[in-house]
């Protein structure tokens, strides 16, 4: 699929990781079949994770009261959103397929990537009211979360303790994403790889190989809560 373009955002601090290997794969496969790759390694970057003031270049709209997203949507339609912002908007604009490649924090992303999301998914860029969900802004372009956890298949499956794993990736699938418009591929587990065998961690990474392989004839999840909640 030469021509096809990827961005892999990545938030791991070591690149010996099974995180790091994940990615490394990604890499290595989507570029063998032509596909042109760039990863935002937010840790590297030092990804500044916190929506601020900072965000905005020049004056505020309403200096007497500040409300981040209202100051983004205008700072977003007057072109003066911070520079790093502005880089991952235009890696978004230029991608088909962005992967998120991260080890599960509390249920959820490590608050750098959750950072990148609250900042760079910006009102404006991502969706408007209306303009969200299948008229969100970033309609053609796919997503897939691949990520880690520390708790095993068996945990996640037990529904007593914790619930289906489904339950959880509904904000981030559905809320965040699908609200600005992504189509959502499975997402990739890969659970305990730390209590793995050398094996079974070769296996997780040769797997996400294989899948990434034929990624473009995947057809998207339907992203309705019956996904997530039922069976
Ligand atoms: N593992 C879980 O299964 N569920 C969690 O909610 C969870 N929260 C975590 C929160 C923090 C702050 C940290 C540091 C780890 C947490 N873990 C959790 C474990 C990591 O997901 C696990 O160590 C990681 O996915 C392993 O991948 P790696 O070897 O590439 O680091």
């Amino acid at each position: 699929n030469p021509g096809k373009r990827v961005l892999i955002v990545y938030a791991h601090q070591m690149p010996t990781s099974m995180n790091g290997s994940l990615k490394d794969a990604a890499v290595t496969e989507l570029s063998n079949q032509g596909c042109q790759v760039t990863v935002s390694d937010l840790y590297s970057m030092n990804f500044e994770p916190r929506a601020t003031r900072q965000d905005f270049l020049g004056a505020s709209s309403n200096s007497e009261f500040f409300n981040y997203a209202e100051e983004a949507h205008e700072a977003y339609k007057k072109g003066c959103l911070s520079k790093d912002v502005v880089e991952e908007q235009k890696k978004i604009q230029e991608a088909d397929l962005v992967i998120f490649q991260f080890p599960m924090y509390w249920l959820s992303v490590p608050a750098i990537l959750k950072g990148w999301l609250d900042r760079v998914l910006c009102k404006g860029f991502a969706f408007d009211i209306p303009g969200y969900f299948d008229k969100g802004f970033l309609k053609d372009k796919s997503a897939l979360l691949s990520f880690t956890t520390g708790g095993t298949a068996e945990k996640y499956f037990q529904k007593e303790l914790r619930g289906d794993i489904k339950y959880i990736l509904w904000p981030l699938q559905h809320g965040v994403l699908h609200f600005c418009g992504f189509q959502i591929l499975r997402p990739q587990i890969n659970f305990a790889p730390e209590h793995a065998s050398e094996s079974k961690r070769k296996e997780m990474v040769a797997s996400w190989a294989r899948r990434l392989e034929t990624i473009w004839d995947e057809k998207p999840i339907n992203c309705t809560s019956s996904w997530y909640f039922e069976k």
